[in-house]
C-alpha cells in the first residue's frame, strides 16, 4: 500500500524544533538559557531570546525583557542574573547566598523581593526591546511597552557611561570577566594573572554536573572569579576600587548599538533622538581611537589596569602610587590621566562585533570582513561560524569554551554586520551555517569551529532563538 508522505521543509522543521526548546525553557515569565546548566535569568541571553521570540510571541517576548528590568538596581545596572526562587541553591554556583544582592547591593540600589547577582553582561537590551516592538507596533503600543523601557533602558545607559568609564576615555569597561560574556577568553589571562585565585576548597562548582570538565573553564578560572566576585561584594559593589577593569570591543559595540536603537525608541515616542545620534557617533570614535589596531586589521580588548593602578591611586598589592601603603579598596570613578592601560594582544571574536555598527567607517568595515575571512578567524575557508578566539593563537582550542569554539551568537551578530556593510553573500552564507548548524547539533549552546561538533549544553536558549530569527 502507498503511503503519501510529503517530509516538511527543512526551514518548517527548525522552526517547529526552535519553537519547542523556548517553550521548554520558559518559566512563565523568562526564558532560561538551559535547564539543566544555567536555570535562572541571564540577562544577555534574554535579550538574544526576546529577539527570537518575537517571531513566536510577541507578548512572550515583551515579557522576558520587563521580567529582566524588573529586577534592575537603582543605580541603573541590570544584574547579570535574577534568580528563580524555587530552584534549588545547589543548581547553580554562585547562587543567591553568594552574592547577597539584597543586602550587600543596598547602597547601589538592589531590589529588596528579586534576588539577583550584582554584576552586569552586554547591553543588548535597547536593541533587543526595539526589534521585539517592531515584531508588533500594536500590541506594544497597547501596552505602552516602549514607554515603560525607556526610562529604564536610559537610566541603564547611563550607568555603564558614567559609572563604569573606569579608562575615562567614555567607554564602559567591564570589571569580571563574566561581563563581558566570554567568561575564559584568553583576552583575560594577563589582568586575570595578577588576581590571587580563592581557595578552591572555599566554593563548590555546580556546573562540573552538566559538562565535560575540559570544555569548561579551570578550577583556576574560577578561583580568580570568585576571589573577584567576593572583593566587589564586600566593597557593596561600588564600581572603580577593583583590580580588574577592560574595555572590550563587543560590550562597547553592544553599548553604540542599543545606543542607536534608543534613539529610534525615542523617536516612536515622540522625540528626535539626535543627542543619542551624535553620543553614538562620539562613541564609536572613541572605540577607534582606544580599541582599533590597523596593523592587525581589528579591534582589542583594553586592560585599564595593566600598570596595577586602579582608580584611587592604589596599586593592586595594596600600595599607592605615591609608594605609601594603603588599605583603601574604594574609589570614587575616573582618571583624568589621558588613555589608561594597554592593548591586550589576543585575537577575540569580540575584536570582531563593532562590524555590527552602521556608524563604523566604511574602511575600517572592509578591514575587519578582510580579518574574518582571513587565516586567524577562518571564514569561508576552515570555518563556517567565527571562532571565539584565534585559530592561530597559542592558547586555541577548539573545545574549551571561549577559548576557541564558534558560539551562535557571535554568529548572529557578525551576520548583522555583514549585511549592514553591503557583504550579502557573506552574510547569506553566515545565516545557513548558523541554521544548519543548531539544526544539527540539537540547539548547542557552541561547536566546535572545524567540524561542527556540538560542545556544552543542548537545547540551548539563545542558539534556538537566533536561528529562529535568522528563518524570518
Ligand atoms: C555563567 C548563560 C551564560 C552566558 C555567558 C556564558 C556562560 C557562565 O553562560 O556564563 O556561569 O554565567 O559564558 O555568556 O550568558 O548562558
Amino acid at each position: 500500500r502507498d503511503i503519501a508522505y510529503d517530509p516538511p521543509p527543512v526551514a518548517d522543521a527548525l522552526h517547529v524544533r526552535a519553537a519547542r526548546v523556548l517553550e521548554a525553557n520558559w518559566t512563565g515569565a523568562s526564558t532560561v538559557p538551559s535547564r539543566g546548566l544555567y536555570p535562572h535569568q541571564w540577562s544577555w541571553d534574554s535579550a538574544f531570546i526576546a529577539i527570537g521570540l518575537r517571531h513566536l510571541s510577541p507578548l512572550r517576548a515583551q515579557t522576558e525583557l520587563e521580567t529582566l528590568l524588573d529586577a534592575q538596581w537603582g543605580d541603573g545596572r541590570i544584574p547579570h542574573i535574577v534568580f528563580n526562587p524555587s530552584v534549588p541553591l545547589d543548581a547553580y554556583f554562585p547562587s543567591p547566598d553568594f552574592w547577597r544582592s539584597s543586602t550587600a547591593g543596598r547602597a547601589a540600589g538592589a531590589p529588596r523581593t528579586v534576588q539577583t547577582s550584582g554584576i552586569v553582561q552586554p547591553p543588548v537590551h535597547a536593541l533587543a526591546a526595539w526589534l521585539v516592538h517592531r515584531a508588533d507596533p500594536g500590541l506594544s503600543r497597547a501596552r505602552g511597552f516602549l514607554t515603560r523601557m525607556y526610562p529604564r533602558l536610559a537610566a541603564w545607559h547611563r550607568y555603564l557611561l558614567h559609572r563604569r568609564d573606569l579608562g575615562g576615555g567614555g567607554l564602559a569597561s567591564v570589571v569580571h570577566p563574566w561581563e563581558q560574556g566570554m567568561d575564559n577568553s584568553p583576552c583575560w589571562d594577563a589582568p586575570l594573572a595578577r588576581i590571587t585565585p580563592a581557595p578552591a576548597r572555599s566554593f563548590r562548582r555546580a556546573d562540573l554536573a552538566h559538562g565535560a570538565p575540559e570544555d569548561r573553564p579551570t578550577d583556576l578560572d574560577y578561583g580568580r572569579y570568585v576571589r573577584l566576585a567576593t572583593e566587589y561584594r564586600d566593597g557593596g559593589y561600588a564600581d572603580g576600587a577593583g583590580d580588574f577593569a577592560v574595555e572590550d570591543p563587543a560590550f562597547n559595540a553592544l553599548l553604540i548599538a542599543s545606543e542607536l536603537a534608543l534613539a529610534r525608541i525615542a523617536q516612536e515616542l515622540g522625540a528626535t533622538g539626535t543627542a543619542r545620534i551624535a553620543r553614538a557617533e562620539r562613541l564609536t570614535a572613541a572605540l577607534i581611537e582606544r580599541m582599533w589596531d590597523p596593523a592587525e586589521g581589528m579591534f582589542f580588548c583594553r586592560d585599564v589596569r595593566s600598570d596595577g593602578v586602579r582608580s584611587d591611586g592604589v596599586r593592586s598589592d595594596g600600595v599607592r602610587s605615591d609608594g605609601v601603603r594603603s588599605n583603601s579598596v574604594r574609589g570614587d570613578g575616573v582618571r583624568g590621566d589621558g588613555p589608561a592601560g594597554a592593548l591586550i594582544p589576543e585575537r577575540s571574536v569580540s575584536g570582531l562585533i563593532p562590524l555590527l555598527l552602521p556608524t563604523l567607517p566604511p574602511d575600517i568595515a572592509a578591514t575587519l570582513v578582510r580579518t574574518a575571512y582571513g587565516p586567524h578567524f577562518g571564514l569561508g575557508d576552515t570555518t563556517r561560524l567565527a571562532p571565539s578566539y584565534d585559530l592561530l593563537g597559542e592558547a586555541f582550542d577548539p573545545h574549551r569554551y571561549w577559548r576557541g569554539p564558534a558560539w551562535f551568537n557571535t554568529g548572529w551578530l557578525l551576520e548583522r554586520g555583514l549585511r549592514t556593510h553591503g557583504e550579502r553573500e557573506r552574510a547569506d552564507a553566515v545565516r545557513a551555517a548558523v541554521l544548519e548548524l543548531a539544526c544539527a547539533t540539537d540547539f548547542a549552546e557552541y561547536v566546535d569551529p572545524y567540524t561542527g561538533e556540538a560542545c556544552g549544553a543542548t537545547g540551548f536558549g539563545w542558539t534556538a532563538a537566533l536561528a529562529l530569527d535568522l528563518l524570518h
